[in-house]
C-alpha cells in the first residue's frame, strides 16, 4: 500500500490522496464503520451538535493536589546526610579489603539490586576493569562454577565490557547440550538465566542457556523448598532483572535481603535510608509539577481525557531516579502529562477534521493558527506551545543552546503519526505489523520524551549527538518498539473495546490468522527479540551519546515492562499501579531506629 507509506512518511499530503469511501472498502478488512465516519466529510468544524463523540470512560485521578502537596517526609537534611557519608566509607573499606574476585562481583551485585551502586560507580569501574584486564577479556576467574561465571559474565557485560558467549562451553557435554548436573544448583541457574537476558542477536548459546535454566527454574518453583530462594526465583521468572525498573527492583530487594542468610547491616542500613532521602527528593520534584499541572488547568478542562499527573512522574523514576536528575524528571512530568492527555484527543475525542486543524497548527507553531480550533484544542494548543517555548527557554538561558526547532520537530512527528492511525481508524484499514509498528514506534512517544531527556541532562549539547538524535537512533527506536509492544500487550483489549485502530495483536493475527494468545506469544517474542538489538546499541563503542543517556533510554523500556506488566497501569491508576506509587514515592521504609523512637 504505497498510499499508506508515503503518508507514514510524512511526506504526502494524505488528505488529498485519500480514497472515496468505495474505493477504501476494496481493501478494507474490517467492515464496521464507527459512528464517527459521518464526520470526516464535513468541511465545518463549528458543529459540535451532531458530533458522535468516543469516550474511553477514564477515571478521575485518585491522587488530588492537595494529598501530593501534602506530602512531606523527614528524610532530609543534615543528619542523614551525614550517616549516609559514614555508611559510603565503610563500603568503600569494603571495596578494598575484598580480594575474592567471586566475593567483589557478590558486592557489585548486592549494591546494584539495593539501588545504591550509583554512589560507587568509580569503585565498581575501577574492579570490573581490573578484573577484566588481569583475565585477558577472554577468560573468567572461576570456569568450574556456573554460579560465579554467570554472574562475572553478566556484570561485565552490563557494564559495557566484551565477554564471548563461549565461555559457557564448558558447562556442556559432549552432545552440546548443558550438562544435567547443572540443575540441582538452583543459585547457579538463577544466575545463569539472569545473564542470559544480556545477549545480543544471533547468540546460540545464550539462548540455550536461557531455555535451559528457565525449565530448572520453573521445577523448583513447583517444589518450594527455600522460602527465601523460591520467592527470588518466581520474581526472574515474571520478569528478568535486565527488563526491571531499577527503583521498584530496590524496593522490592531491600526487603528480599534483609530476610535472607548473607545480611549485611552496613548494606542495608545504606539501603534504607538512602531509599527514603531519594524518596524526600521525589517527593519535591512531584509537588512541584503537579502546581504546574493545576497551573495550567488541562486536568479539568479535558474532562474526557486522561488525568495522570502521578503516573506521568512515575515513568519519571524510572528512566532516572538519582536525586541530580530532579530538572529532568519535573520536565518529563510535564511532557509525559501531556502527550498523554493529546493522546486521548486523537485517540478518542477528537474528529478527523480537528485532528487535521491541531496537527497543522502545531506544525506552524504559529498562534494565529489558533482561531480555528474548537475550545478544548485552544486550550491545548496554548498549554503545549506555551509549555514547550519555556522549556526551550531554560536550555537556552542555562545551555545557551537554541533549540526549539528540535522540540517542535519531534511533537510535530507525534502527531502526524497519531493522525495516521486516526485515518486508519476512520478507514477501518489494518496495517501490516510491519507497516503499524514503522509508526507505532513514533506514536509512542519515545522519541518525544528522549529528546527532552537529552537536553535536560546534557551539557554541553554536542552537534554530533544532535545528528544522531535528529535521525531517530536505532538504540531509541529499539526502546520506542519495546515500549510500543509491551504498552499494546497491556492496552490493546480496552482500545478495541471503545473503538481504536487495531494494533499489534491484531495486526499480526490479521496478517496470519493466528490466535490472539499465539500473536500475544509472538509480541512477547518480538520483545525479546528487540531486547538483543538494544543489548548489542548499548555496547556499540561509539556512541555520541553519554552512558547516563543510554542507560535512561534502555530504563524506558524497563519502565515500560513494569508498568504494562499486569494491564494498563498508565490508564488504570488503583491496581499495581497504586501500590508501586505507595511503595516508591508515597511510604518511606520503615526503620528500626524509627521504631524504637
Ligand atoms: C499510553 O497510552 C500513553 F499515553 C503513551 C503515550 C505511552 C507512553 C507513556 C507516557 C506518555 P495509550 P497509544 C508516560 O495506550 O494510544 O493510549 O499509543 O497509547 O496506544
Ligand atoms: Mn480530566
Ligand atoms: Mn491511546
Ligand atoms: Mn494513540
Ligand atoms: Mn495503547
Amino acid at each position: 500500500m504505497d498510499l499508506y507509506r508515503l503518508a507514514s512518511l510524512g511526506k504526502g499530503n494524505f488528505t488529498r490522496l485519500l480514497p472515496s469511501k468505495t474505493h477504501i472498502s476494496s481493501f478494507v478488512k474490517s467492515t464496521s464503520v464507527p459512528p464517527t465516519f459521518q464526520c470526516m466529510a464535513t468541511t465545518q468544524i463549528s458543529t459540535p451538535s451532531n458530533i458522535v463523540r468516543r469516550s474511553a470512560n477514564y477515571q478521575p485521578p485518585i491522587w488530588h493536589y492537595d494529598y501530593i502537596q501534602s506530602l512531606t517526609s523527614v528524610y532530609v537534611g543534615g543528619s542523614f546526610t551525614g550517616r549516609i557519608d559514614k555508611l559510603k566509607g565503610e563500603v568503600r573499606m569494603m571495596f578494598n579489603k575484598v580480594v575474592d574476585p567471586l566475593e567483589r562481583f557478590e558486592l557489585i551485585d548486592i549494591l546494584q539490586r539495593l539501588g545504591i551502586s550509583y554512589h560507587f560507580d568509580d569503585e565498581i569501574q575501577r574492579t570490573l576493569e581490573g578484573i577484566h584486564n588481569a583475565n585477558h577479556g577472554g577468560e573468567m576467574c572461576n570456569k568450574e562454577n556456573i554460579y560465579a561465571t554467570a554472574l562475572e559474565f553478566r556484570l561485565l557485560r552490563q557494564h559495557g565490557y566484551s565477554v564471548p558467549q563461549e565461555i559457557f562451553n564448558s558447562f556442556k557435554n559432549e552432545m552440546g547440550n548443558f550438562k544435567a548436573c547443572l540443575c540441582d544448583d538452583i543459585e547457579g541457574m538463577l544466575c545463569l538465566y539472569e545473564a542470559s537476558f544480556l545477549s545480543v542477536e544471533d547468540e546460540s548459546i545464550m539462548e540455550e542457556a536461557r531455555e535451559f535454566a528457565t525449565k530448572q527454574l520453573s521445577k523448583y518453583v513447583k517444589q518450594s523448598k527455600d522460602q527465601n530462594l523460591t520467592a527470588r526465583v518466581n520474581h526472574a521468572l515474571e520478569l528478568p532483572l535486565h527488563w526491571r525498573m531499577s527503583r521498584l527492583e530496590a524496593r522490592w530487594f531491600i526487603d528480599v535481603y534483609r530476610s535472607g542468610e548473607y545480611m549485611n547491616p552496613i548494606l542495608l542500613e545504606l539501603a534504607e535510608l538512602d531509599f527514603n532521602m531519594v524518596q524526600a527528593a521525589h517527593q519535591e520534584d512531584l509537588k512541584e509539577a503537579s502546581r504546574w499541572w493545576r497551573s495550567i488547568g488541562l486536568g479539568e478542562k479535558l474532562s474526557f481525557a486522561r488525568d495522570r499527573l502521578m503516573e506521568s512522574f512515575l515513568w519519571t523514576v524510572g528512566k532516572t531516579f538519582q536525586p541530580q536528575f530532579g530538572s529532568c524528571r519535573r520536565t518529563l512530568t510535564k511532557v509525559n502529562v501531556l502527550i498523554t492527555a493529546i493522546d486521548d484527543i486523537y485517540d478518542v475525542y477528537g474528529t478527523l477534521d480537528e485532528l487535521e486543524l491541531f496537527t497543522d497548527a502545531i506544525e506552524r507553531w504559529d498562534t494565529n493558527a489558533m482561531d480555528q480550533l474548537p475550545y478544548y484544542m485552544k486550550l491545548c494548543f496554548l498549554s503545549l506551545h506555551n509549555s514547550i517555548n519555556e522549556m526551550a527557554f531554560d536550555i537556552l538561558k542555562e545551555k545557551g543552546f537554541h533549540i526549539i526547532q528540535y522540540l517542535r520537530k519531534v511533537w510535530v512527528d507525534l502527531l502526524k503519526s497519531y493522525l495516521l492511525e486516526a485515518k486508519w481508524y476512520y478507514s477501518g484499514y489494518t496495517p501490516s505489523l510491519q507497516e503499524y509498528i514503522e509508526n507505532a514506534c513514533i506514536s509512542i512517544a519515545a522519541q518525544v520524551m528522549l529528546v527532552h531527556v537529552y537536553f535536560s541532562i546534557t551539557n554541553p549539547i554536542t552537534k554530533e549527538a544532535l545528528d544522531c538524535l535528529e535521525e531517530f537512533p536505532n538504540i531509541i527506536r529499539w526502546s520506542a518498539v519495546v515500549l510500543r509492544l509491551a504498552d499494546d500487550l497491556g492496552t490493546s483489549k480496552d482500545e478495541l473495546e471503545r473503538g481504536d485502530v487495531p494494533k499489534s495483536i491484531q495486526c499480526y493475527m490479521n496478517e496470519t490468522g493466528a490466535s490472539e494468545e499465539d500473536a500475544r506469544e509472538h509480541i512477547r517474542s518480538l520483545i525479546s527479540e528487540t531486547w538483543n538489538k538494544m543489548n548489542e546499541e548499548a555496547r556499540a563503542a561509539s556512541s555520541p551519546f553519554s552512558r547516563t543517556f543510554i542507560e535512561i533510554i534502555m530504563n524506558l523500556a524497563r519502565t515500560a515492562q513494569c508498568i504494562y506488566l499486569h494491564g494498563d497501569g498508565h490508564g488504570v491508576e488503583d491496581r499495581e499501579t497504586k501500590d508501586n506509587v505507595l511503595s516508591l514515592i508515597i511510604h518511606p521504609i520503615p526503620l528500626h531506629r524509627d521504631q524504637h523512637a
